[in-house]
């Protein structure tokens, strides 16, 4: 014991020599920080050993820009999971605490790379994020390079996982989630025929996901009518709503983000369209809710999460996410950035089991998570999942919810149709 112990005093002694002994911080050092540390390379944490006191797991998501609609979100989720996972009886992993550092992305490529390095930098051993698709597939390839799990908590576009050896998802593709809205749509109106899309062009997961929604539109035997293309920066929509109305739709489905989305869906109602509107994952969250209003009303957006998922592990994650903010459904982000931080703690503590975290430097423990992370099978608020060899999710059960608007059009909440 003594001898244990005399080892992790070392090892501390080692990490705040290498790490600037920062541990204490919950927010790496990013931006210009990160510049001057310079860019992680393939020997990133090699000789650099793990200390004995908390296990550190990057946060990279979007706290600030437009993209924080979605990435808000996500932070609540990893607050939630962190809380949890440090509770009795594991106390983290193993007994040694699990401390969470976040680093705030913004909404665009640069973002998420100055984030993702400051996080490798700072010692990590494993990052939930980014946000978006299309911030993922610029920072991913760094941590894959420097040999980091990454665990993307909402990144739906088509060739995630196969950006590297290190890279996995939590968040179940467009291909098997998009299809999913278009079926209940069919259902609430088996009259539909004509279908019109719009998607931001700008934007990797909306372009991403268009694909799989007008191929589902083909299969169904519908008619493609129209496709308008928009930015995610773009607020007036007046060209593309026009477009869409004059091809005499029955439903009309935008992939989009949050923002942009929102406005896009107001402005086609008030040039009075009136079939349905499908929504695709950028509009997945309360937040689209201040921009379009009462026009959010009816919006179908398919769910890879649902509140009522029956297991012991998502009763805690309702219960804490209720207390928290007062709110009784925990959206879709949260909870899989909650899955994305538990699946890197349930597979810490298998690892810690079989070879103590203290015995390997960095290098070596990044690589061991991520080859535990990649083996194992978890039970989390998104049900069982696990993943396929190259990091793509494998999930059960998937759903479809409809935005339901109060009266006044101020608030509302998404019902769940199946
Ligand atoms: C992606 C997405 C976003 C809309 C989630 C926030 O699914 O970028 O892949």
């Amino acid at each position: 014991m003594a001898g244990r112990r005399a080892h992790l005093i070392l090892a501390l002694a080692c990490a705040c020599l290498v790490a600037g002994c920062r541990v204490s911080s919950s927010r790496a050092q990013g931006g210009q920080a990160a510049k001057t540390a310079g860019q992680p390379g393939a020997d990133a944490g090699a000789g650099q050993q793990v200390s004995g006191d908390a296990v550190r797991i990057g946060i990279g998501v979007a706290e600030t820009s437009n993209v924080a609609l979605l990435g808000q979100e996500e932070v609540i989720g990893a607050r939630i999971a962190e809380q949890i996972l440090n509770e009795p009886p594991d106390r983290g992993v193993n007994g040694r605490p699990v401390r969470l550092l976040f680093q705030d992305t913004g909404g665009d490529e640069i973002g998420a790379i100055n984030s993702f390095q400051a996080l490798i930098n700072e010692g990590v051993v494993g990052i939930v994020g980014p946000t978006l698709s299309q911030q993922a597939f610029a920072a991913d390839t760094r941590a894959d390079a420097a040999g980091v799990p990454v665990l993307g908590p909402s990144n739906t576009a088509k060739g995630i996982p196969q950006i590297g050896k290190f890279i996995a998802r939590v968040s179940a593709g467009v291909d098997v989630v998009a299809p999913l809205a278009v079926e209940q749509a069919l259902k609430l109106n088996p009259a539909i025929e004509r279908v019109a899309v719009a998607f931001a062009q700008n934007d990797a997961f909306s372009a991403s996901e268009t694909k799989i929604f007008q191929a589902t539109v083909k299969k169904k035997g519908l008619d493609l009518a129209i496709v308008q293309r928009f930015q995610t920066s773009d607020t007036d929509f007046t060209s593309q709503v026009t477009n869409i109305v004059g091809s005499r739709p029955q439903l009309v489905i935008v992939s989009g983000l949050a923002a942009d989305g929102g406005n896009l869906v107001r402005q086609l109602r008030e040039l009075g369209y009136k079939g349905l509107v499908i929504g695709g994952n950028g509009l997945n969250t309360t937040n689209v809710m201040p921009v379009c209003g009462r026009f959010c009303d009816g919006i179908l957006i398919a769910q890879a999460y649902s509140p009522a998922v029956d297991n012991p592990m998502n009763k805690k994650f309702v219960d804490a996410y209720a207390k928290q903010t007062g709110r009784q459904q925990p959206p879709q982000f949260t909870a899989q950035t909650f899955a994305g931080v538990q699946v890197f703690v349930d597979a810490l503590r298998r690892l810690d089991k079989t070879k103590r975290l203290e015995s390997m430097d960095l290098k070596t423990l990044r690589s061991a998570l991520n080859d535990t992370v990649l083996s194992g099978t978890y039970e989390t608020p998104l049900g069982t999942i696990g993943f396929d060899p190259e990091g793509e999710i494998k999930q059960q059960k998937f759903y479809v919810a409809q935005i339901k608007m109060e009266p006044g059009g101020r608030a509302g909440r998404f019902e769940l149709l199946n």
